[in-house]
């Protein structure tokens, strides 16, 4: 059993109800849900024209190696409608897999820990929710101290 946090987000139609059915998909066919963050109200990161999103951080025990879990993932999110038509586009859902127990993967359709998240606000704040203490197996910080040094002005607030 491996603890993985996850990443959801959701920035297209009902976005509440998109991560209560992507936890409920990920706890039938990735694992068990141990913790989960408030919902967070964030501004669009990369893309600033697009609609606001809902986040949250999910912790989760999974008996899935990193590939199988990601193809499951990828497919939760088919499932609830996703199509991928640009970069950073506006998506239904969105799971991103933010770390893996501690391990380092550099695979070319998947990079853990998520290579993006000690720069964004709409990951940490949520992250240091349930895991402050938790620590990023390549900079060697917490989530914690990540969260204070972080740069990222954009928006970001619990709903
Ligand atoms: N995801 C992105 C790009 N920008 N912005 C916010 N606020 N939340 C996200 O989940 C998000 C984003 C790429 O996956
Ligand atoms: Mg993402
Ligand atoms: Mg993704």
């Amino acid at each position: 059993m491996v603890d993985v946090y996850l990443l959801l987000g959701s920035n297209l139609g009902n976005r509440q109800l998109y991560l209560q059915d992507a936890a409920r998909y990920i706890e039938k066919g990735a694992g068990k849900i141990m913790a989960c963050s408030g919902i967070y109200e964030t501004q669009s990161w990369g893309k600033t024209d697009a609609p606001n999103y809902l986040n949250q951080v999910l912790l989760i025990q999974t008996e899935l190696q990193p590939q199988l879990l990601l193809a499951e993932l990828l497919n939760i999110e088919i499932m609830l409608g996703r199509r991928r038509l640009e970069k950073w586009g506006s998506r239904t859902v969105d799971i991103d897999i933010l770390f893996y127990g501690e391990e380092t993967i550099d695979e070319p359709n998947l990079i853990v820990p998520h290579p993006e998240l000690h720069n964004r606000r709409f990951t940490l704040e949520p992250l240091a929710e349930i895991a402050p203490e938790l620590r990023h197996p390549i900079l060697n910080k917490t989530v914690l101290l990540l969260k204070n040094e972080l740069k990222d002005a954009l928006a970001v607030k619990k709903v």
